[in-house]
């Protein structure tokens, strides 16, 4: 029987993350959506629309979605698995919709999650591909280990969503929410069932602010302070009514569908190729350490790891630019690695294991 949980085996490895670097203060946010307010739009340059060809954005914009590359942008599969490439146009940093500024392209292509599901809503995720690239800045979707996705994260949702719960009300600005990131299990007490942990939830007890009717397809972002920089975390999926109290707005957990965007979006030169990991053991110790080694392109490092010899369910770690990690186990698990750089990750590394069991 392994002693060593997951969990308790990785408390002590993040630990050695941390102590890695030195805190940031957070952001200062001053930033709707209903109960939010008009954001600043020069704040959010890859924030995007989709619109209805032939419309003014005003008039013809249905829902959100993001630049995550210069030519390809981010949304919910719900808003386009029924649209053509020719029926549709993506308006990106456009604050104002009254005001012809930021970008309006045209579509080469649309590709919807092919596990998308309209009943359930699971795999609420698709990726737009523009005919000519953004001369606007994508944002990255890998969260870091400092931020993750976890419940308590302070999150902003961004959207021309109704600003009423009651009547349709839309506002020609982009307006954002203040939420929390909800843990699953809370959000499932509240929303009864259909949550699944590729979705996340978020709110603020009060039910003020929430997402609503239009904002779909748009980001839910946190800040990171380590790289001093905005990360989307969630694509605005669904819930049930807007602004409800002990009601929470569905998200689609993108890091869950990391390899489907990065092997959708990335060309054959901003592929990476995966590290190359060994592990040392000191079996009188209990100690592991893996080292990796670097490649030039990448900018940080994925750690994976399964019990041995089950292999399920994997867990995956952002550990940053390390290249060498050291943690204390009397368990048994599988080790793999893999490099990352923007929204572009490899595969796994070669795959090792360690056995500490007595
Ligand atoms: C919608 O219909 C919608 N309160 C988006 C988000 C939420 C509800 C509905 C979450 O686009």
């Amino acid at each position: 029987m392994p002693i060593t949980t997951p969990a308790v085996f990785f408390r002590s490895l993040l630990i050695s993350i941390l102590i890695c670097y030195s805190s940031f203060s957070s952001a200062q946010i001053t930033p709707k959506i209903i109960g939010g307010k008009p954001s600043n739009l020069i704040q959010w340059p890859w924030m995007a629309g989709i619109v209805l060809k032939g419309r003014s954005s005003f008039d013809g914009i249905f829902c959100g979605a993001s630049l995550i590359a210069k030519d390809w942008v981010l949304t919910a599969a719900h808003c386009v698995f029924d649209e053509k490439r020719s029926t549709i146009e993506i308006i990106i940093n456009q604050a104002d919709l009254d005001n012809n500024e930021g970008e309006r392209l045209s579509v080469d292509r649309i590709l919807v999650h092919p596990l998308f599901d309209t009943e359930s809503l699971l795999n609420d995720i698709a990726l737009v591909k523009l005919r000519t690239p953004s001369t606007s800045t994508p944002i990255t979707v890998l969260p870091t280990y400092s931020i993750e996705d976890s419940a308590g994260q302070d999150a902003i949702a961004l959207g021309w969503g109704t600003t009423s719960a009651v009547e349709p009300k839309y506002p020609k600005r982009l307006h954002q929410a203040d939420l929390s990131i909800i843990s699953n299990p809370k959000c499932l007490t509240a929303l009864v069932d259909g949550i699944t942990e590729n979705m996340l939830c978020a709110g603020v007890p009060s039910a003020k602010q929430d997402t609503c009717q239009g904002d779909s397809g748009g980001p839910l972002i946190v800040f990171d302070s380590q790289t001093q920089s905005w990360r989307q975390v969630g694509i605005t999926s669904w819930g049930d009514g807007c602004a409800r109290k002990g009601f929470y707005g569905v998200y689609t957990r993108v890091k869950k569908y990391a390899s489907f965007i990065s092997d959708n979006i990335c060309s054959a030169n901003e592929k990476l190729t995966p590290p190359s990991l060994s592990l040392s053991l000191n079996k009188e110790l209990f100690d592991v350490t893996a080292h990796w080694s670097t490649s030039n392109k990448a900018s940080g490092y994925r750690l994976h790891y399964a019990p041995f010899p089950q292999a399920q369910p994997i867990y995956t770690l952002d550990v940053s630019e390390i290249t060498l990690l050291s943690a204390n186990s009397r368990g048994a698990f599988y080790v793999a690695m893999s490099s990352y750089k923007n929204n572009c990750i490899s595969g796994f590394s070669n795959i090792e294991h360690f056995d500490f069991r007595q």
